[in-house]
């Protein structure tokens, strides 16, 4: 009989799942280890073979960590709002609950299906009210702490998706989900107040096992940056404008300032303003704006003088003018900035469009003076060619000239601070989260508005607030979701006075359920509490989180952030949820494309197991290459995995008796060595060379004597990566017993040990001749190259002393003895 996966795969999944091997049990006397993949959003399309990467390498781990000894805590769930389903129901008019459950059923059939050892019985859906009743129950807590707030804000609104966004959701300036340009518009919103998290979030980041890369992105999203904020009067209003500045060095050079079109005071000053209908203009056309459009490097600035009305610099008390200007952002800093064109390029674009005062205050270090002058200097023939962004030393700065800049800052502004004039100032990029949507799919939030009352939550008891089923999915864009449009459900009682009262229309963005599914794990089915805090504070934090990188700034910032609330609200003792996390690469179609639906190049997981069986798919998943690189999918590559395990099943197929005859030592060796670099393998996330020194050591028993320990450990070590066929072989051929016992599974099997000792390469004495007398000997591997030889004969100081300048002739090797070196 030769190895035939479908007779096996299904049989060993059935029998796993009903004798519960893969479930965990919490507080045991093991140390834990909590095992996370990032949910996936099950979607209509199904699997695709990029999901089960990730999947895998959790997987693998997870096997390794059980059988070190480890209790190992690895659940999968679904994280199911969002925008595709209610896309779909309005295609189609099927209910998004609806095509959601047939959704989950078949992407955990698809999981399944791989063999994956995930504790089902711990399973949660983001949708399933039972479970958003708590995602509501952390709204309500939020707004208590006073983290989540009601305002009406000019927002990123997605025309298509009909919906605002938060700023994560917008990447060069379009919709995340879409891709369609993002526009401005004024919207009732609820927030949430992660600006007030942005120190700990940062500092938080210090302490984690992350890629470099990832947390570089948050630090640059959350954005801190130290400087001065320095105040320059308004005489004839008795008015002063804030601005922030991260180069008080600067500040003899700043030869206007410019606020934002939206600054507040601009209403305080329109009485002095003369030419107030071109600025009423220009600040209208500022509000459509996006982001993205106002800040390009590119795109020419613009701006209007505020005509009649005047500043003071502080610094030498010159009157200069003041202009509105859509660079200048209304959310950042104070709205305002000191303009200084010498250095800084977006003054100098706008200097130089608006014939304004430069002043050079800050001249190049002398080494690149010269260099400066005559490519990019300030100052050129006479004429500034661009601005100097970089430290040097101070020019034109009074009591200041001959500072260095770095230094001039902290004395500027420790000056103009005693002046009453400054004070040091922080201020972060990060913006506080926009996070209703105006869509139908998603956790109702729970609160009414009433007329007397004002926004009044609901109480814990009334939770969850569960989401009614509607007729029409399609979103108003008028700022209400489609919920408002179900008179019954919106018309309510106020909880507080009894009065008539409205619910709140807006739903959560797709982004809640994710931000604590990972607390929920270890207390799937609480109906009391959000948790058993006994149970989380046993599994939390998860040791190792797998999923995408493109969630950097998205769910991974969110997560942190509820985290740190729940810590602040002594729900949970841990501040950070993910001590480690890893990113798997994409793996691309076969013409080197992202997969995508539209793209047509998908390939399923379904076909291939079903051709080439579910071990087969994991090993090529895990063998195409490293695991954090993008990787084309090649199917001769399950070519060749299946080939594998072909072989592995015909090593099984030699009689018993030629099994068990001597065995060899040689052999033992590459088996030690292969259990060493399995485990170190598995553990650094190197997948693919585990599977190849895997194969290295099938192929080595072909011409060799193996014996039964030759055998086991091999499946042993291959369990992880290929579990079904692995439990069947163990199982026909180790196991006395004929009926299956969960502790006769391979998969409860200790890890196997090796012994460095035997793992050691045998060596031998290579004896380094030269003119053919002895001259050194060195330890070297039996079987060491002829290359590898000479590289090290050559290497060895004694005979470099030997050699010195002297011409070599020849270099003659015999394998396994010595090595002539002849000079002249
Ligand atoms: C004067 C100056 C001179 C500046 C100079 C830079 C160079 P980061 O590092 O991003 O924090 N700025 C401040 N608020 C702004 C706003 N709301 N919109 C647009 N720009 C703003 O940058 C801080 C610098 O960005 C500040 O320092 C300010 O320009 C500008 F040679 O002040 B600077
Ligand atoms: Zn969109």
């Amino acid at each position: 009989m030769g190895y035939d996966p479908k007779k096996i795969e299904l049989k060993w999944q059935k029998v796993w799942e009903e004798t519960s091997l893969f479930q965990v049990k919490d507080f045991s006397k093991k140390k834990k280890f909590y095992c996370l993949d990032m949910f996936p959003y099950p979607s209509a399309e199904g699997l695709h073979v990029g999901h089960p990467r990730g999947y895998l390498a959790t997987d693998i781990i997870s096997h390794l960590m059980r059988r070190k000894g480890f209790n190992v805590l690895h659940p999968m769930g679904w994280d199911a709002f969002g925008l595709p389903a209610e896309n779909y129901a309005i295609k189609t008019g099927v209910n998004p609950a609806v095509s959601t459950r047939n959704n989950i059923k078949n992407f955990k059939r698809q999981i399944k299906s791989t063999g994956l050892s995930y504790d089902w019985s711990r399973e949660t859906n983001t949708t399933d009210p039972e479970y958003y009743k708590w995602t509501q129950w952390i709204f309500l807590l939020l707004y208590k702490m006073g983290l989540a707030y009601e305002a009406t804000l000019p927002i990123n609104f997605c025309p298509s998706c009909k919906t605002g966004l938060a700023n994560e959701e917008v990447v060069d300036g379009k919709c995340e989900r879409c891709g369609a340009e993002v526009i401005k518009k004024d919207l009732r919103q609820w927030v949430l107040k992660i600006t007030a998290y942005a120190e700990k979030l940062l500092k938080g980041l210090d302490s984690l096992d992350w890629p470099e890369r990832i947390k570089e992105m948050q630090r640059n999203w959350i954005g801190r940056s130290e400087g001065w904020e320095i105040k320059f009067e308004i005489r004839s209003l008795k008015l002063e404008i804030p601005v922030f500045t991260t180069r008080a060095d600067t500040i003899f050079g700043a030869t206007y300032i410019v606020l934002a079109p939206e600054h507040p005071i601009i209403n305080n000053l329109e009485s002095k303003i003369e030419n107030l209908s071109s600025v009423k203009k220009y600040i209208e056309e500022a509000k459509n704006k996006a982001d993205r459009e106002r800040i390009s490097e590119v795109k020419e600035k613009t701006g209007v003088e505020l005509k009649g009305i005047k500043a003071i610099n502080p610094a030498n008390s010159r009157e200069i003018s003041i202009f509105i200007a859509d660079y200048v952002l209304p959310y950042y800093g104070t709205g305002a900035v000191m303009a200084v064109p010498c250095h800084d390029q977006r003054d100098f674009d706008f200097a130089r469009r608006y014939n304004l005062p430069m002043v050079e205050v800050i001249e190049p270090p002398e080494k690149n003076k010269k260099l400066k002058k005559e490519t990019s200097s300030a100052f050129f023939n006479g004429r500034f060619e661009c601005a100097f962004e970089e430290e040097g030393t101070l020019i034109n700065s009074s009591r200041f000239i001959g500072m260095k800049s770095e230094e001039a800052r902290i004395e500027i502004g420790e000056w103009l601070a005693k002046n009453n004039f400054g004070k040091k100032a922080i201020y972060y990029k990060l913006r506080d989260w926009i996070f209703s949507r105006q869509r139908y799919w998603g956790e109702p939030i729970p609160v009414v508005h009433c007329k007397s009352c004002g926004v009044v939550p609901l109480s814990e008891k009334d939770l969850p607030l569960k989401l009614p089923r509607v007729k029409k999915y399609q979103p108003t864009g008028t700022g209400e979701s489609p919920l408002a449009s179900i008179k019954s459900w919106v018309k309510t009682k106020c909880p507080k006075c009894g009065g008539e009262a409205e619910r709140e229309t807006n739903t959560m963005p797709q982004w809640a359920g994710s931000c604590w599914y990972f607390l929920r794990y270890p207390d799937p089915q609480n109906q009391d509490k959000i948790f058993d805090s006994k149970k989380v504070g046993y599994w939390l934090p998860v040791d190792l989180y797998v999923g995408g990188a493109e969630h950097a700034v998205l769910h991974l910032l969110y997560a942190r952030f509820w985290n740190e609330v729940l810590y602040d609200a002594g729900l949970i003792k841990f501040k950070e949820p993910f001590l480690k996390l890893r990113n798997q690469g994409l793996i691309l179609a076969p013409d080197g494309q992202k997969m995508s639906k539209s793209r047509g190049n998908v390939i399923s997981p379904d076909t291939l197991i079903e051709k080439y069986g579910a071990d087969a798919f994991r090993l090529y998943e895990m063998f195409m290459g490293p695991f954090s690189d993008a990787i084309t999918w090649d199917i001769k590559g399950i070519v060749g995995t299946r080939r594998f395990l072909d072989k592995v099943w015909k090593l099984f197929e030699v009689k018993r008796e030629i099994i068990s005859a001597k065995e060899d030592k040689d052999l033992d060796r590459i088996v030690h060595q292969t259990i060493k670099k399995v485990t170190d393998d598995i553990l650094n996330f190197r997948f693919n060379t585990a599977v190849s020194s895997l194969m290295v050591l099938v192929n080595s028993f072909s011409n060799k004597n193996y014996g039964v320990w030759h055998l086991k450990t091999l499946l042993l070590i291959l369990a992880p990566f290929a579990p079904h066929i692995s439990e069947e072989l163990w199982q026909t051929h180790f196991v006395k017993n004929p009926t299956f016992n969960v502790r006769q599974s391979i998969h409860n099997k200790a890890w196997p040990k090796y012994d460095s000792q035997l793992a050691k390469e045998e060596t031998i004495t290579l004896v380094i001749q030269i003119n053919g007398k002895v001259r050194d000997k060195i330890e070297v591997a039996a079987d060491i190259s002829e290359e590898k030889a000479k590289e090290l004969a050559f290497s060895q100081e004694k005979i470099k002393k030997w050699i010195e300048d002297r011409e070599i002739k020849k270099v003659i090797f015999v394998p396994g003895k010595l090595i002539n070196i002849v000079v002249k």
